[in-house]
């Protein structure tokens, strides 16, 4: 008569470690920094492209999202090591690039010739 009431004891305490490690796995997330895409909206409109050399700031190997919103095809100019292009049509383009090494990286644009922004690597 005693051996049905430790077995449902049993049962229960088994349940009980299940949900706790189910919480666990349940709240391990992490949110590193260094993972987050960084995105510089870009917009050409009129003769006028804006931003006008604001600084972004990125840690070296960030991935970064150059989004180009334009009213005619154009070029954008990223003064990196290798100097890279980037030619744009009408419309929205995404340009993903990464930098490796630390310092500051003009993006620019030479008709009309502006600064667009510094990227500030880390
Ligand atoms: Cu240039």
């Amino acid at each position: 008569m005693q051996r049905l009431p430790r077995r449902a004891l049993g049962t229960a305490l088994a349940g009980i470690m299940l949900l706790g490690t189910a919480t666990a796995c349940g709240s391990d997330e992490k949110a590193g920094s260094d993972d987050e895409v960084v995105t510089v909206d870009i917009t050409v409109k009129d003769g006028a492209i804006t931003p006008k050399g604001d600084r972004v700031k990125v840690a070296a190997g960030q991935k970064i999202d150059l989004v180009v919103t334009s009213d005619t095809a154009g070029s954008l100019h990223m003064h990196s090591d290798p100097e890279q292009e980037f030619p744009y049509d009408v419309g929205t383009e995404t340009f993903p690039i990464t930098i490796d090494r630390p310092g500051v990286i003009e993006v620019e644009s030479h008709d009309p010739p502006q600064i667009i922004v510094q990227l500030e690597v880390r």
